[in-house]
């Protein structure tokens, strides 16, 4: 059996064709802004984007938190989805790094504009002042789900009446992208700072992309200074993200055609899928996590839980049409044994 490798987007290699563009670039020393590769990528991130300046950082965890870092002070709250990756999946960033508290808004990380108004705390002394949102594009533990762009619009209307700074967490941006058709400067129009990821399903081996306004990028620049995160001859990296989004950006929709195949062969399986996937990644509801781990190891499956009686199966760059079938069949074979 072949390993069929569904547990995240982010087990890409790159390609033959990625790799010899790394090979190939001209570098530089970032850290004095003088790698042309990393520049070509910035500038072309800004442009995609609609936003004056970008700037390459390691990963989207550093992005996502080298953009709340200098627009916090140390008591302030930060208003998230329920289950957003920065305030679950980050090692309590938010609180180590910046001291900020978090407080989580709406049902399955979606929220609207009245839940941000009534989340934000009265200028009073007992209260901390509220001083951001952040949002969550495609949403990752709600399944890979779009967040409506009418409500992100509602919702930046509410952060600007009470000066709330407005970050997206748009790791898997493109994916809502092709799921949509909307360009993805619309998705970031309201926001003051947004990331996406190259290491997703764009299929980049390393490095994440912070878009803003040339004042917002200078003063994330400094934080990602101050979490260690400027690079040298990154243009080898960066080369890989140009890459990325000449060549792998369209093709998200074949992920996402696989997803729908891997769901509704899942419900024909006899597995609950919630819900119904919209872009690459599909949850599905197994009791016995311990033993549909082993069985699915055991056939050369890989497939996490994600949370309390909850797998996701994640498409990618590396999995093909028939892989989903293979997959499918293992399951099937799985289900066979009573495992559920
Ligand atoms: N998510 C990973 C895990 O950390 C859960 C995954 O496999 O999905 N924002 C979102 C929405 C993400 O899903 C992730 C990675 C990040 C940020 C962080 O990116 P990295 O791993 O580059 O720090």
């Amino acid at each position: 059996m072949f390993p069929i490798d569904l547990r995240s987007d982010t087990v890409t290699r790159p390609t033959d064709a990625m790799r010899e563009a790394m090979a190939r670039a001209e570098v530089g020393d970032d850290v004095y802004g003088e790698d042309p590769t990393v520049n070509r990528l910035q500038e072309k991130a800004a442009e995609l984007l609609g936003k004056q300046a970008a700037l390459l950082v390691p990963s989207g965890t550093m992005g996502n938190q080298a953009s709340i870092h200098p627009f916090v002070r140390p008591g302030d709250v930060i208003l998230g989805g329920e289950n957003a990756h920065i305030l679950l999946y980050e090692s309590g960033a938010p609180a180590a790094l910046s001291g900020v508290q978090v407080e989580t808004l709406g049902n399955g990380g979606l929220f609207d504009a009245d839940d941000v108004r009534a989340a934000i705390h009265p200028s009073d002394a007992h209260y901390s002042p509220t001083r951001m949102v952040c949002l969550e594009n495609t949403h990752n533990r709600a399944g890979g789900r779009v967040f409506p762009l009418e409500q992100i619009k509602g919702i930046a209307e509410a952060a600007r009446e009470h000066e709330l700074h407005l970050h997206l967490d748009g790791a898997r941006l493109f994916n809502a992208v092709v799921a949509t058709g909307i360009p993805a400067s619309t998705w970031a129009e309201p926001f003051d700072t947004v990331t996406f990821c190259l290491s997703k399903g764009l299929g980049a081996p390393v490095g994440s992309i912070v878009c803003g306004s040339t004042d917002v990028i200078w003063e994330v620049h400094r934080a990602r200074k101050r979490f260690g995160g400027g690079m040298r001859q990154a243009g080898i990296l960066a080369a890989a993200g140009i890459y990325a989004l000449d060549h792998h950006v369209e093709r998200l929709a074949e992920d996402h055609a696989h997803t729908r195949r891997l769901a509704d062969g899942l419900v024909e399986i006899g597995y609950t899928v919630d819900p119904m996937p919209e872009t690459n990644m599909v949850m599905f509801n197994v009791q016995d996590t311990k033993g549909f781990i082993r069985a699915t190891r055991e056939r050369d499956l890989w497939i996490d839980p994600m949370g309390k009686g909850q797998f996701r199966a994640v498409t990618h760059l590396d999995v093909s049409a028939d892989d989903i079938e293979a997959a499918l069949d293992r399951l099937a074979d799985v289900m066979k044994k009573e495992i559920r």
